[in-house]
């Protein structure tokens, strides 16, 4: 067994998005596509060919269509690199939370994560790679920016000529100077959960009866609900469904959404429906929550979580901080105004939420994305919340939905949506979003569709902790009731664009609480499409999924 170096040439594209680089299988499947990817990863991280030298990386997947062919060839890579160590989740399973958890707790250098969470998986689907850093968070821009850089020069990668490793059973062994040790994917995961929430308290709830539906989505939450919920919890056995990992997700989109959850939202809409309602994404960092016969919006859960912190024994000090993604909407903005405590706004994607949490400046994080978490980790955390909701439940004695009409009651209800046009041709949606970005300096004061625009501007942050500067985040139309519109690509698909339309509403008055949320939008939806000539540029009529 020796290190070869491979000749290689570079790839166009290799940009990491939002959150990882995220493309078709197919592209991942080709020769040398992953090994590229890595090699300019570890280029940057040790210097040109330099080694790993006395240090461990953490390296799992959520276990979808090629997670396993991709593990091997990293743990290749990472053994010609001279790592000390490499921690990698049995059969390479390790959610994206776990994954943070395993960085911290074992004081690696980093961690790979081998994951398109969201998006459907299988042959046909999408995979994907992304880089978390010491604080168990991911990579920020400089850096993946870095890396990007450095797959568009690449001539060789490094590996070494080693059969597939045994990955089944947890245990050690050696490949060249590295150890490689198997890892039980949900302990350190479990371990940080039990320091943080009332297990006592909680598995008082379900001794009492209480019912609730965990649909994992065929994803990887499954093994880690299963182990926490029933096995700790002692939460019956059966409410953890669609709970083994599968490669293709059983053929779903693995999104935790009302949308793609569908059946979930049915069960809790039944007349027997449960107590509460849980979801996690494929690589189980998202989380959707629902009462019986109520849905959460991401944006509320945040809110709640927030307002009621300090009776889960690991906030118990209060929050020093919350932070939330621009588009989400500014429910926990208002709770934190009456807690006394800042609100900072960032752009979308989990890693703008390191520095604030890394310097103690937020404790609680959430994206209106069905993202919630905290400093216990730096990724978002599926399983948390529903720890939270449940932690909450258990002591305050009120249910799902009466959490969230006292949080309506004491700040007004955000009502709010989310509207995608998915699958848009590329050129379409940047002219959709130039033509925006042109009418900016004239949108203020202007009434359209019967509203006045108090201002708009395109949402640029400064990070507070190292002043590094993200332009072009997205654009906000903001009325003069502080009723907005946000507008922006996404940046985790595989296929065209996706134009996000972020609506939101704030509603004072109770009595229209139960407003049906697109009713109370319905002025908001004419104003982006007066503003942003939705249907002139992407020739349709309506979003493909609105959540
Ligand atoms: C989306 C969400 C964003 C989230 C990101 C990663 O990004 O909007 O809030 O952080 O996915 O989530 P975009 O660029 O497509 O809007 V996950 O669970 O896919 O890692
Ligand atoms: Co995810």
């Amino acid at each position: 067994m020796r290190v070869q170096s491979q000749p290689t040439q570079p790839f166009a594209g290799q940009q990491p998005g939002t959150s990882g680089l995220r493309k078709k299988v197919t592209v991942f499947q080709q020769p040398g596509y992953l090994e590229n990817f890595v090699q300019a990863l570890f280029d940057v991280l040790h210097g040109v060919d330099q080694p790993a030298s006395g240090q461990t990386l953490v390296l799992g997947g959520d276990g979808r269509f090629h997670n396993r062919t991709a593990i091997q060839t990293i743990l290749r890579m990472a053994a010609a690199r001279g790592y000390a160590r490499v921690l990698v989740g049995q059969g390479g399973i390790l959610s994206t939370p776990a994954t943070s958890a395993v960085i911290r707790r074992r004081g690696a250098a980093g961690g790979i994560i081998l994951s398109a969470s969201h998006n459907p998986g299988g042959p046909d689907g999408d995979f994907g790679i992304k880089y978390n850093v010491a604080n168990g968070g991911p990579a920020p821009e400089k850096f993946t920016q870095a890396v990007y850089e450095r797959t568009q020069v690449l001539e060789h990668y490094l590996t070494v000529d080693a059969p597939d490793l045994p990955l089944d059973a947890a245990g050690a062994q050696a490949l060249l100077a590295t150890e490689i040790e198997v890892i039980d994917p949900v302990a350190d995961y479990a371990a940080v959960q039990r320091a943080l929430f009332d297990f006592d308290a909680i598995r008082a709830l379900f001794a009492r009866g209480f019912r609730l539906r965990y649909d994992a989505m065929w994803a990887v939450g499954g093994p880690y609900a299963k182990a926490i919920i029933e096995g700790e919890l002692g939460a019956p056995a059966g409410t953890v469904v669609n709970a083994e990992p599968r490669e293709d997700f059983g053929g779903l989109h693995p999104d935790p959404n009302p949308v793609y959850a569908d059946d979930l939202v049915a069960h809790l809409m039944a007349a027997d429906a449960p107590d509460m309602g849980a979801a996690s994404d494929g690589d189980a960092d998202r989380n959707m929550i629902l009462g019986r016969g109520f849905i959460v919006s991401p944006s509320d859960s945040l809110a709640v979580l927030a307002a009621h912190a300090d009776r889960v024994p690991g906030y118990r000090a209060g929050l020093a901080g919350v932070a939330r993604s621009m588009p989400t909407s500014t429910a926990v903005d208002r709770v934190a105004k009456a807690l006394g405590i800042p609100c900072h706004e960032t752009p979308t994607g989990w890693k703008f939420f390191g520095n604030l949490l890394d310097a103690g400046q937020a404790t609680l994080c959430g994206e209106e994305s069905y993202g919630t978490g905290s400093n216990h980790v730096r990724e978002k955390d599926g399983l948390w919340a529903v720890l939270f909701w449940l932690n909450l439940l258990a002591v305050t004695g009120g249910s799902v939905e009466s959490l969230v009409r006292g949080l309506w009651r004491a700040h007004g209800r955000c009502v709010y949506s989310r509207h995608d046009y998915e699958g848009i041709a590329t050129e379409s949606a940047n002219a959709l979003m130039a033509a925006l970005r042109e009418q900016l300096p004239s949108l203020a004061g202007q009434t359209v569709a019967g509203q006045r625009i108090a201002w708009a501007d395109d949402f640029a942050y400064t990070d507070p902790v190292d002043g590094s500067v993200s332009r072009q985040q997205g654009v906000r139309v903001v009325l003069d009731d502080s009723s907005r519109v946000v507008f922006r690509l996404s940046g985790t698909g595989t296929e065209g664009a996706t134009l996000r339309v972020y609506l939101e509403r704030h509603e004072p008055d109770a009595t229209r609480h139960d407003l049906p949320v697109q009713q109370a939008l319905a002025p908001l939806v004419q104003l982006a499409e007066a503003v942003a000539r939705i249907r002139h540029h992407t020739g349709r009529d309506a979003p493909s999924v609105t959540t």
